[in-house]
């Protein structure tokens, strides 16, 4: 069936917006049921991410001694964007579970505190000081806080972080998570030292790990999204789950279908219509993806995408209205880990622009190539090792 010949059964030259009325396979069916528009120009929760580097924040020349990396949401307040994010400065770059101490940090997010930075445009940046040192023992975070989210809730600032109780690296990257509010998005904070989402239970997929808290206002309560390392070495599995409250300070009270995200790492989600849309990031069968959910629990893949954010933290206008008919969100602060030499490592923040928005519709968002010269593509390429392996394998089913 088609304009010219609607009596035809093949497949028309031009689109269809709605299923055509004939037999399709099961690719095209998926077309017009797995996404919001049969194609990815058409498709809102569909985009590209373009980057760009912030200015304003310098990094002791990259010499591994001070990282910024995992931003929370970005949130607009006093007629600027705010930002809080995992600072750490030492007087050496990471060296390892080995090689940590009381001062040398096992990881590059150990031995840090919660800073934050405003800016007026979103690209210059002013880092305005530490919003949650890490408290004394025997408290939670002692060891380290880091990667923060922010809740805007009832006139009153809340900062959700990770709160490490031993050497990140230790048994493995284990904390849960406190939170500290403020009346101000300039503080100051004060902090509850309450385990507000904690661990889950011995043999639970969140026993170890509450990492990447990140909450928003829906349906008129908290829901507060987070990941969890499950699995193990050598094969781990991020999985990203939900805990519910009315109240910021809890009690949490976690989602009975958790995980609710089955890929993923860092969080990364927004209100987008009645429902939330999620960023499945780097792992998992169905990383490289944009999810949604009608209910904000029972997420579906709504689009492939390539090139997403590490560490998403987007800017998102309806974070905390309870809206029924979320925007979207077309910018955001991310991170770039393994910046500089292995024996300097640090992160650095950066932006990230996209049109996963209702109402924006900018063509060259949407195109899926990356024209990237081959020396991007020869950086994942064979070490020996690996190579000698694959003429070793071709030698043997020759003769096989
Ligand atoms: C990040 C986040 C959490 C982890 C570490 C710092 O990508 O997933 O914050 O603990 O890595």
């Amino acid at each position: 069936m088609n304009s010219e010949n609607p009596n035809s059964s093949l497949f028309p030259y031009g689109l269809p917006r709605e299923r055509p009325n004939i037999p399709l396979s099961r690719a095209m069916e998926r077309l017009y049921t797995r996404y919001s528009a049969p194609t990815y120009w058409w498709n809102e929760l569909y985009s590209q991410f373009r980057y760009t580097p912030l200015e304003g924040l310098e990094y002791n020349n990259g010499d591994g001694t001070l990282t910024r990396r995992d931003p929370s949401k970005v949130i607009r307040a006093n007629g600027k964007y705010y930002v809080y994010y995992t600072r750490r400065s030492t007087s050496t770059p990471p060296q390892g579970v080995e090689g940590g101490t009381d001062v040398i940090p096992s990881t590059d997010w150990d031995l840090s505190e919660i800073w934050y930075a405003t800016s007026e445009d979103g690209f210059v940046w002013e880092e305005r000081g530490v919003a949650v040192p890490r408290p004394p023992k025997p408290h939670a975070g002692w060891r380290s806080v880091s990667t923060p989210d922010v809740l805007f809730w009832k006139g009153r600032y809340y900062l959700y972080y990770q709160s490490f109780l031993e050497m990140s690296g230790k048994r493995g990257d284990d904390c849960p998570v406190s939170v500290s509010w403020a009346d101000s998005p300039d503080g100051p904070w004060t902090s509850t030292h309450k385990l507000v989402i904690p661990n889950g239970p011995e043999g639970a997929w969140d026993q170890y790990s509450i990492h990447d808290p990140y909450p928003l206002i829906y349906k008129g309560r908290i829901y507060l999204y987070y990941k969890s390392d499950m699995n193990g070495r050598p094969e781990p599995i991020r999985a990203q789950g939900l805990a519910i409250a009315d109240d910021p300070l809890g009690p949490f009270e976690k989602c009975p279908l958790n995980p609710v995200l089955n890929s993923g790492h860092e969080t990364g989600l927004f209100p987008f219509k009645g429902g939330i849309a999620a960023l499945a990031i780097r792992h998992g069968n169905e990383h490289n993806t944009v999810q949604f959910a009608p209910d904000g629990i029972n997420f579906e893949v709504a689009a492939s995408v390539s090139l997403m954010p590490t560490a998403p933290g987007p800017y998102v206008p309806d974070a905390f209205t309870d809206t029924d008919d979320g925007r979207g969100i077309t910018w955001g602060l991310c991170h770039f880990t393994e910046v500089g030499t292995r024996d300097r490592r640090h992160s650095i923040l950066a932006r990230f622009d996209c049109d996963l928005s209702q109402g924006h519709h900018e063509p060259w968002m949407r195109e899926t190539e990356h024209w990237w010269p081959p020396e991007f593509y020869f950086r994942s390429g064979l070490n020996e090792d690996a190579r000698r392996q694959r003429e070793q394998a071709a030698r043997e089913d020759l003769e096989a």
